[in-house]
């Protein structure tokens, strides 16, 4: 069975919720950064860069957030929330997660790295200007790039939405403006989902989390 280890408020709900859309059975393992959890020889072992998530599956490991939906989706029966390997879809779904990866959500990290996840000695907070200026050209690409689509990849769900959505809900869970009403709607549709519900549930206690 897939374990997922880390708290749901940090990059451990992208594949919660991905497990959730795709109705598989899986065990998640809560890591507290506050005892230190992520720094342990035991957690070391399976990521040794201490971070979270990580997903395990029998003695398989991952721990890059974006290979851990794919990794679910190709899992799950439901081959739409994947795009076949090789077909065109599949490039544009990989180049939104890398997008994601690279693009929008940076500017985020960079401000949580910079407020509370460096040591304070390495905190530059000058850095927010900039990194709010990134964050809105990338979200000003996204809006260019999505016109008047609902769905990243073709006319369905699939994970690259997955992952931009929960990036645009991370910006609006730390006070940002999307600056766009087309982002806002597209974050609502995707965020109404019943399986993003139940991980916010079962993980953050509240389906409005
Ligand atoms: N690119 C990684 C980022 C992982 C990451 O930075 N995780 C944060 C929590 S969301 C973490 O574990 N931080 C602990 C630290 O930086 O020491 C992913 O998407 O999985």
């Amino acid at each position: 069975m897939i374990k997922i280890y880390g708290n749901a408020k940090t990059r451990a709900f992208r594949p919660l919720w991905a497990l959730e859309e795709a109705g598989l059975e899986y065990e998640s393992v809560p890591i507290d950064f506050y005892k230190g959890e992520h720094q342990s020889e035991a957690f070391l072992a399976k990521n040794p860069g201490g971070k979270v998530p990580v997903l395990v599956d029998g003695d398989f490991v991952l721990y890059e957030s974006a290979a851990m939906v794919t990794y679910i989706g190709e899992k799950g029966k439901d081959r739409s929330l994947v795009p076949e390997a090789g077909s065109p879809a599949r490039y544009l779904y990989d180049q939104w997660l890398f997008f994601v990866m690279s693009e929008l959500e940076q500017a985020l990290w960079t401000m949580s790295k910079h407020k509370f996840a460096l040591p304070k000695e390495w905190r530059v907070p000058a850095i927010f200007a900039t990194a709010n200026y990134e964050f809105s050209r990338a979200c000003k690409s996204l809006e260019a790039a999505m016109g008047n689509k609902e769905f990243m990849v073709g006319n369905d769900f699939t994970f690259a939405d997955l992952m931009v959505a929960h990036t645009l809900k991370w910006a609006k869970l730390i006070g940002l403006d999307l600056g766009s009403a087309h982002l806002d709607a597209y974050l609502e549709l995707h965020w109404k989902r019943s399986p993003r519900k139940r991980t916010s549930v079962k993980f953050l206690s509240s389906e409005n989390s």
